[in-house]
């Protein structure tokens, strides 16, 4: 299989250094699994065809925004059962711990590694890494997109209007991207050093400085192997009724895969082949989802009020000073302590649970918007209770979703209205009027 065929279309060079002979390193990032992996899948057939070692190295990082023990002991633990994966395989772990920006360089320089291959993520942090490393390394680099079915540089080259722009261009291309993916193959014996270190597991989380206040959750089990076991569970048990109820808050038929999808235990791609026929749950997994990579791949302001459309900056900077019939400080609703049952039952169903229900989500940073002195600052409120909470939260999703609440991202003006302007709006009445919301909140609320 000569290079630039593995070098398919799911990738792009970062640097134009020729592939030659020499150590393969896939630096595992965002898409934390070993099986339905193109990134691995890239740098196993450039080892294989070039007959040179593979190695995968994952950088731990104790810096990671507004994570804490609840998201690493999700993630490590994933991680763990990784490591096996791989030494099933014959494929070295290489843990890495600190900044990555120092690390990958020298790790790099260090082993004679010829060609790296990374994962992609939209996200500025990943971004910057990976500058750092166009500019320090004489090694050649590969970006492969193994989160989005389409790789985002593929489905569009500019940030999409709505999901109305993108769903054409993304169904266009299906035929061609939403494929059975191969297995990851065993490797030679050799390819593992016989002096190989296992990881001290014990001492990666001994020396993670970070905070512990927010436990971890023990109602999802993390890492591949629960994942594959949740999905089977939705196709299962939830799958028919999803068209129908996804959006109620008081049923129960959500995939609960969200975490999974984030930290990458389990490919989107994998769960789109077995789930065409649901439509609604399709539309939500494969185009909303690759909507908010786009977002944020193409807008870098995606986390601030700069990113939304001139439209809805303007008109809430017009309504900046109306005035609010509630205000509450970041302390009064991380407590959960608004006059709005069903906006508190959510705030404890994130805090409590690490997940909000997604039609909650909605509702809940509208109320942000509402009941805080300014968009500027509901749109931190939000990023922040969001992302220190929940499982799933630091994900292009969650930035998405809060721009689409708050500044009307991938939305349509609606009817002018105090506070919100032309911002769609919710209220409790909607709440009542389409749900038992009353059983939602006895579940998060004490009686
Ligand atoms: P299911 O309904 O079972 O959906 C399956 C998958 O489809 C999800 O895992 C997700 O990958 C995708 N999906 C579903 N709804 C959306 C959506 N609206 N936008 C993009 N992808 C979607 N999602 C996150 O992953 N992380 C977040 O931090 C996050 N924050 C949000 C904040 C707000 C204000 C809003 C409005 C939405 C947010 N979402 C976020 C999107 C959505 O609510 C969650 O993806 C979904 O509820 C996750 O639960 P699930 O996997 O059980 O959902
Ligand atoms: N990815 C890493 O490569 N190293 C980390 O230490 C790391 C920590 C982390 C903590 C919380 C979280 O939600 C994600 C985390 N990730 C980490 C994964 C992250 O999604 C990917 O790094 C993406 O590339 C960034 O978008």
């Amino acid at each position: 299989m000569i290079i630039e065929k593995i070098i398919n279309t799911r990738s792009r060079y970062l640097n134009n250094i020729p592939v030659k002979s020499g150590p393969v390193l896939y630096w595992m990032s965002r898409d934390q699994r070993v099986q339905h992996n193109w990134a691995l899948l890239t740098a196993q057939n450039i080892a294989l065809e070039l007959h040179s070692p593979l190695i995968v190295a994952f950088n731990l990082t104790p810096s990671f925004p507004l994570a804490n023990l609840r998201h690493y002991n999700f993630m490590l633990t994933g991680l763990r059962e990784i490591e096996q994966d791989l030494l099933a395989l014959n494929i070295p772990l290489i843990m890495l711990y600190g900044e990555p920006q120092q690390n990958l360089p020298t790790y790099i320089n260090q082993n004679n590694i010829s060609t790296v291959v990374m994962d992609f993520s939209p996200l500025k942090i990943a971004k910057q890494w990976k500058q750092t490393l166009v500019a320090q390394t004489k090694a050649t680099l590969i970006e492969t997109d193994a989160h989005n079915i389409i790789p985002i540089w593929q489905t569009s080259d500019k940030q999409e209007y709505a999901a109305r722009t993108i769903r054409p261009k993304i169904h266009k291309q299906l035929p061609q991207y939403l494929t059975p993916i191969p297995p990851t193959q065993s490797m030679p014996s050799e390819n593992l050093p016989s002096n190989h270190q296992l990881i001290n597991w014990d001492k990666t989380y001994a020396q993670l400085s970070i905070n512990t206040q927010i436990k971890p959750i023990t109602w999802l089990t993390p890492g591949p192997q629960a994942a594959q076991q949740t999905l089977q569970h939705f196709l299962t048990h939830k799958a028919a009724t999803y068209a129908t109820d996804h959006n109620d808050p008081a049923k129960n038929t959500l995939s609960n895969l969200s975490p999974y999808l984030h930290f990458g235990h389990i490919s989107a791609q994998y769960i789109a082949l077995q789930t065409t026929h649901l439509e609604s749950f399709f539309e939500e997994l494969v185009v909303r989802r690759e909507l908010a990579d786009n977002f944020c791949h193409y807008n870098p302001h995606y986390d601030s009020l700069a990113g939304a459309p001139n439209w809805a900056q303007q008109i809430l900077a017009d309504h900046q000073h109306d005035p609010r019939e509630y205000l509450y400080t970041q302390q009064e609703l991380e407590q959960a302590l608004t006059h709005d049952p069903a906006w508190n039952a959510a705030q404890v169903e994130m805090v409590t649970t690490g997940k909000m229900h997604g039609y909650m989500r909605m509702y809940w940073a509208k109320k942000i918007l509402e009941w805080t002195p300014s968009p500027t600052q509901a749109y931190q409120i939000a990023i922040y209770l969001n992302d220190i909470y929940s499982l799933d939260g630091r994900d292009p999703n969650g930035f998405t979703g809060i721009a689409w609440a708050i500044a009307g991202i991938h939305d349509r003006p609606w009817k002018e209205r105090p506070i919100f302007g032309k911002i769609r709006y919710m209220n409790y009445n909607g709440l009542k009027r389409k749900f038992e919301i009353q059983r939602y909140i006895d579940k998060f609320l004490p009686s």
